[in-house]
């Protein structure tokens, strides 16, 4: 099996990034200067964000996309950072949950997956924070900063991702083999904390068995087309921003406690793909906008799903609701990219 190093580049240009690392499958980089300015970089530490936001209510998770998890407070999860092997207190929580509240015998806690706080939603919760950062980093083109906020809520709900999220986890805080949602790139910026990433392209996903190996500890003979695959390697130190292309697949592991600053990013390369997975999940985005009063007068939507229903045998009526519907979702979300910029270079 192959090991790449992954690059590390600074000073670069957006138009640099696009052509080198997310044309075509693009190609994993690491920017070593694109949060020097960030207040987050001295300001987020594990005592401010206890003592700032410790009341919250919070999800710590036994890995990345794992079905088990415990509600807790932010201020227990950043006391249990130290001793990730005690008990976390809290509330037994997720899809892997049995009645009794305990996690099920079908879902053991994945080995070596201490709980991960995926589950803190900061930005909905504290919009302050984004005073912290800059989303919009200086080495990419980023239309996220451009949508609407409220279509930014849709489309988190629909998903059921965040394009902005704060992680916290312990030592050996594990996010398994996964790619991200819809097309997005995604940056990491690394606040406290180092963590080991290993890629993988698109190209290889045939020898991936689906992201179920584990690339720390492949096990060949169940995986073996596995060793056919190149892996692209770093350790991400505080103050680095990887940048993970559209589609590539990623693992993520904690050396340290970590603070993880995680961004999708859409731009000229994906944003056509971005908006047929949008497409794809009109019965969910629909639902959320019609379950949500506020979300229909702030997107000015009228429809209702009602409206949608079949009420003859007309297919050609139907297509046509369908049609209008699809073509109303592109136009809004057409709408809030107008006002889009490029970034300008600090
Ligand atoms: O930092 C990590 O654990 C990886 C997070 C991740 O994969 C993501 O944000 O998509
Ligand atoms: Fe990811």
């Amino acid at each position: 099996m192959k090991h790449i190093q992954i690059e590390r580049k600074r000073k670069v240009l957006p138009t640099e990034i696009a052509q080198d690392h997310l044309q075509g499958v693009g190609k994993p980089v690491i920017i070593t200067d694109a949060t020097e300015n960030w207040p987050a970089r001295s300001k987020w530490t594990f005592e401010y964000f206890k003592n700032a936001y410790g009341r919250d209510a919070v999800t710590a998770w036994r890995g990345l996309g794992s079905g088990t998890g415990k509600v807790t407070t932010l201020s227990a999860y950043i006391n249990f950072l130290d001793t990730p092997l005690a008990d976390l207190p809290g509330i037994w929580t997720g899809k892997d949950i049995g009645m009794n509240r305990r996690p099920t015998q079908a879902a053991p806690a994945r080995a070596g997956s201490p709980f991960y706080l995926l589950g803190w939603f900061a930005f909905r919760q504290h919009p302050e924070l984004y005073d912290d950062i800059v989303p919009a980093p200086y080495f990419v083109q980023d239309l996220v900063s451009t949508l609407n906020p409220t279509l930014r809520d849709v489309l988190d709900w629909t998903s059921g991702c965040e394009y902005t999220a704060v992680y916290i986890g312990p030592e050996g805080s594990l996010s398994p083999l996964h790619r991200d949602f819809w097309h997005t790139h995604t940056y990491l910026a690394q606040i406290r904390g180092r963590k080991r990433a290993i890629l993988f392209s698109p190209r290889d996903s045939a020898f991936l068995y689906g992201g179920q190996v584990d690339p720390e500890q492949p096990d060949f003979e169940q995986f073996p087309l596995f060793d056919g695959a190149t892996a692209y390697e770093c350790v991400i130190e505080p103050g680095d921003t990887l940048l993970i292309p559209a589609n590539w697949w990623h693992y993520v592991r904690g050396l340290e406690k970590s603070i993880t600053l995680s961004r999708s990013v859409l731009n000229d390369s994906n944003f056509s793909q971005h908006i047929v997975d949008i497409l794809r999940n009109l019965p969910a985005l629909a639902e959320g906008i019609d379950r949500s009063p506020k979300w229909r007068d702030e997107l000015g939507v009228k429809w209702r799903l009602s409206d949608f229903t079949v009420k003859t045998r007309d297919t050609a009526a139907f297509n046509n609701s369908l049609i209008t519907m699809g073509l109303n979702a592109a136009r809004m979300i057409q709408r809030s990219f107008q006002n889009w910029q490029f970034p300008q270079k600090p």
